[in-house]
């Protein structure tokens, strides 16, 4: 298999963000507060995250880290907001106002029509824990990834997609534990929970994802899109279906018919539908 050759597509400060042969890398940059987001690194994630999805040439997104912490060598995926850029009416950011916008990246992941990857080498904790349960598949460390839920310890809780959807994977009686008690859960703890796809050696881990990535580039986009939305759509909603349904509508504008649409109408004609088009 190819091996990655990463080539740094934005510089960040909170976050590192690459490229390579069609798979970006973006990484949380802050491994001694264990990869905690602020504000400053919700933005940059939206933005980083923004760049791939408009990328035509990048269709898997690996959401990793850097690390490990300088002062302790443990790893971190995310330990969720910055407590301490935690005012007391939310987060606040250097210009002064409380907001995170993390919920905002979740839904950029959700929504994209590319295939996100958590590579999760350490702690998955609070925010952290929810955005790894909102990407497509998550991969890893054997020997330092661990899951938790903080969120009723410090009064900053996800009720979307990191608990509801999280029921969903896990089922209701183990999201509920999870999220009660706060315990502390191992690599394969999840992996049989059936919140990670796979539990990899922690020196394998990097290139396992972009191996993972790789293999998925090689299937058809249209396919990939349109399943990654048909999956989403019953937990979403209308707006699931409003996304299903725009690309629905994307592959209908290739047809026949839809040119004869368009060229009636710029022409003030009325449509000339060819009439042995209604397949059953
Ligand atoms: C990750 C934990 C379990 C690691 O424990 P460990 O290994 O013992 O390390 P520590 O000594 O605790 O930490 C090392 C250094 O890192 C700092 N640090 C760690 N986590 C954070 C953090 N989240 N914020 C700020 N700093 C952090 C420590 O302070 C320490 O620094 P030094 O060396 O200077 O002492 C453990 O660290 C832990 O439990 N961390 C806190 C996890 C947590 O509670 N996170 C917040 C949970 N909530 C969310 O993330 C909600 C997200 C969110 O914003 C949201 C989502 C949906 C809807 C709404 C919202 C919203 O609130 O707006």
């Amino acid at each position: 298999m190819q091996k990655a050759s990463w080539k740094t597509a934005i510089e960040f400060e909170d976050i590192t963000y690459k490229k390579s042969n069609g798979v970006a890398r973006i990484a949380f940059n802050r491994p001694n507060v264990r990869n905690a987001f602020r504000p400053k690194t919700t933005s940059e994630l939206y933005k980083a995250f923004y760049d791939a999805q408009e990328d035509t040439s990048i269709g898997v997104v690996l959401l990793s880290a850097e690390g490990p912490s300088t002062k302790d060598g443990v790893y971190s995926f995310c330990s969720g907001g910055d407590q301490k850029a935690r005012g007391h009416k939310g987060y606040v950011g250097e210009d002064g106002m409380h907001r995170l916008n993390i919920l905002e990246v979740q839904r950029l992941i959700r929504f994209m029509p590319k295939v996100v990857i958590a590579v999760v080498p350490g702690w998955a904790v609070g925010g952290g824990h929810s955005l790894h349960v909102v990407c497509d598949l998550t991969l890893a460390s054997k020997e330092h990834a661990l899951f938790k839920q903080t969120d009723a310890d410090v009064t900053s809780f996800d009720g979307g997609y990191g608990s509801a959807y999280l029921a969903k994977m896990v089922g209701q009686k183990k999201a509920r534990e999870i999220f009660f008690l706060g315990r502390n859960y191992t690599a394969q703890d999840a992996y049989e929970m059936g919140m990670v796809n796979a539990v990899i050696p922690h020196e394998e881990l990097e290139d396992t994802a972009y191996e993972w990535a790789q293999e998925i580039l090689e299937k058809s986009p249209t396919s990939i899109k349109m399943l990654k939305f048909a999956m989403n759509l019953t937990d979403d909603g209308m707006v699931g279906q409003q996304v299903f349904a725009g690309e629905a509508t994307r592959l209908a504008y290739m047809t026949e018919e839809a040119k004869e649409g368009r060229n009636a109408f710029l022409e003030k004609r009325k449509p000339n539908f060819d009439k042995n088009s209604w397949i059953p």
